[in-house]
């Protein structure tokens, strides 16, 4: 086999590996664009509403949303200040009927991880009003019809300040929305509460980008298909 074959075989598998391997730059964390509960807000404190778990209310160091790296931004230990102003707190518990956290992320976005500042509303008090059980779904309907089932997933009380903890996915997943149906609390009997939730989302190039990366290591293929048998073909010259 001569060289310039040899050269266009490998710069073809090279090729088909990269049309055939999605390209995954980094993981950011991203708040949801929107959450809502099925139970009303705790009525003695209305300002602890739903939306308080996705505006990065209380994050004693904020990030940059869908810009920060998931990773890095953690490894800063950020805390959250507990304030009931700046969590969600439920009117009762009544788990066992369907008691959800539906989020929105506002299109479809691939994701393998949650950050989750737990509840411990009124400034560190009440620890036994965090999620503790809950099971996680996701889909690409707002009724969940398509719901992929990620299995049930365990959240410690939260200290004071609050901490995030970290839930991974068994695998990526594409999704528009997210439903946390929590089925137990740390022990409170009449509420149960979240500081904040952002979504890990891994980053995979634009299908435009991603057609220009084809196109543009097609052309290396030509341009060294075309260099390598302009040589072969100067090295046969003077051949006897
Ligand atoms: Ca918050």
């Amino acid at each position: 086999m001569c060289r310039s074959t040899v050269f266009i075989a490998v710069c073809f598998a090279l090729l088909v590996c990269l049309a055939s391997t999605p390209l995954i730059a980094g993981r950011v964390i991203t708040s949801p664009q929107s959450a809502t509960a099925s139970l009303p807000t705790e009525t003695t404190y209305p300002t602890s509403a739903i939306d308080k778990i996705v505006d990065q209310s209380g994050l004693l160091s904020p990030f940059l949303n869908g810009i920060s790296d998931f990773d890095q931004y953690l490894l800063t230990n950020p805390l959250h200040d507990g304030h009931r102003d700046h969590c969600y707190s439920s009117e009762n518990s009544f788990f066992g009927s369907g008691v959800v956290i539906d989020l929105d992320m506002g299109q479809p976005v691939l994701i393998d991880a949650l950050a989750i500042w737990n509840g411990n509303v009124n400034n560190g008090a009440n620890p036994g009003t965090g999620i503790n059980q809950f099971r996680l779904l996701s889909g690409n309907t707002p009724g969940f019809g398509d719901a992929i089932d990620h299995g049930f997933f365990s959240i410690q009380p939260a200290g004071y300040p609050i901490a995030a903890e970290v839930v991974t996915l068994p695998a990526p997943t594409t999704a528009t929305y997210l439903r946390l149906e929590v089925l137990t609390n740390h022990g409170n009997p009449g509420h149960y509460s979240v500081s904040e939730i952002a979504v890990g989302v891994l980053a995979v190039p634009e299908p435009s980008t991603f057609i220009l990366l084809t196109i543009g290591a097609a052309g290396l293929l030509v341009y060294g298909w075309r260099r390598r048998r302009c040589i072969d073909s100067m090295a046969g010259v003077g051949a006897p």
